[in-house]
């Protein structure tokens, strides 16, 4: 049975696959990875083609998940072992390049759809970009009573973030994200746990950086269960959701400017060295770009 679900996934990779090789060297994907053994020896051939510098951070997985990972990376560390969360901020220490992309582990995100993620980032549309499972589809947040309770809490959190600051976003928690390396080291993240894409998100809109989203499919994972229990996270949801609520927007600062002014002059000479990868990505997906239902809040 494991070996047609393999089979299955393979295809679906291949089918979708773009081209992307200059790029790469301007990425980092970050894996938060706990019990992924054979998830990883599916996911890892995909996801090189698309970084050179794949960073692994894992929960003191008890299967060979280390191992795995260090055939295909230098780049293997241990988290603190206080949760996804804690692993995504010890990951951000490691990274060299201008650009992060947060991918799971579990096989439950597409490769493929990097490209997609990276895009609007370095043409300069948006400084984070989040994959939508709203606007791409999901196979993991519909069916059971478990999904049902895990949709209707991110929606409710979604419309709170999305009325308190203007924005109409789809998605408050894909784990499949893309994000100016600069600005994930200055949000002063605090949530340990999976409480984090939520975190990112609020704080990214309260100082002020451009917040996108793309569609991104997510597939059930290939191996393995979910480490997220509804009823053991619930109340950190709503807490960390509450506090960050109330914090205002802060007014742009003299070092979030330095910041855009450094970034715009590395994503300058990143956008001309790639022009042509960028068209490509450009093409390929031109109706998600344009067809983007973006974010400011209809007046
Ligand atoms: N490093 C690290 N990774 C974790 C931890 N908990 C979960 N992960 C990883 O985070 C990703 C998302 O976890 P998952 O259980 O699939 O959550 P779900 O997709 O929201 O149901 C997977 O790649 C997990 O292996 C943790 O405590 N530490
Ligand atoms: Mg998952």
């Amino acid at each position: 049975m494991h070996n047609s679900l393999v089979q299955i996934h393979l295809l679906r990779l291949r089918t979708q696959n773009v081209k992307f090789i200059m790029l790469k060297n301007h990425i980092s994907v970050i894996l938060p990875t706990k019990n992924e053994q054979k998830n990883l020896e599916i996911l890892f051939p995909y996801l090189i083609e698309h970084t050179d510098e794949l960073i692994v951070i894992d929960g003191h997985s008890t299967d060979e998940t280390v191992k795995v990972a260090k055939d295909f990376t230098p780049h293997v560390y241990l988290d603190p072992n206080q949760g996804k969360g804690a692993a995504l901020r010890m990951a951000a220490e490691k990274v060299t390049k201008p650009v992060m992309v947060f991918i799971d582990a579990d096989h439950s995100h597409d490769p493929a759809d990097i490209p997609k993620l990276i895009y609007p980032i370095f043409n300069g549309d948006f400084d984070h970009v989040s994959g939508s499972r709203t606007l791409g589809g999901s196979d993991e947040l519909h069916g059971d009573l478990n999904k049902f309770l895990r949709m209707m809490g991110s929606d409710i959190i979604l419309l709170g973030m999305n009325y308190r600051f203007g924005v109409r976003l789809t998605d408050s928690q894909n784990g499949f994200r893309a994000i100016r390396s600069d600005i994930f080291k200055t949000l002063n993240l605090q949530e340990n746990i999976t409480s984090i894409e939520q975190e990112m998100i609020i704080k990214t809109l309260v100082h002020q950086f451009r917040m996108g989203e793309v569609a991104t499919h997510e597939y059930m994972r290939t191996f393995g269960e979910s480490k997220i229990l509804v009823r053991k996270v619930a109340v950190r949801y709503v807490y960390s959701w509450l506090k960050n609520l109330f914090q205002n927007k802060v007014p742009v600062t003299e070092e979030t400017r330095q910041l855009n002014i450094k970034w715009e002059e590395t994503r300058k000479k990143i956008y001309d060295e790639n022009k042509e990868e960028l068209q490509e990505i450009y093409q390929k997906y031109r109706t998600s770009f344009d067809k983007q239902p973006f974010f400011e809040a209809k007046k």
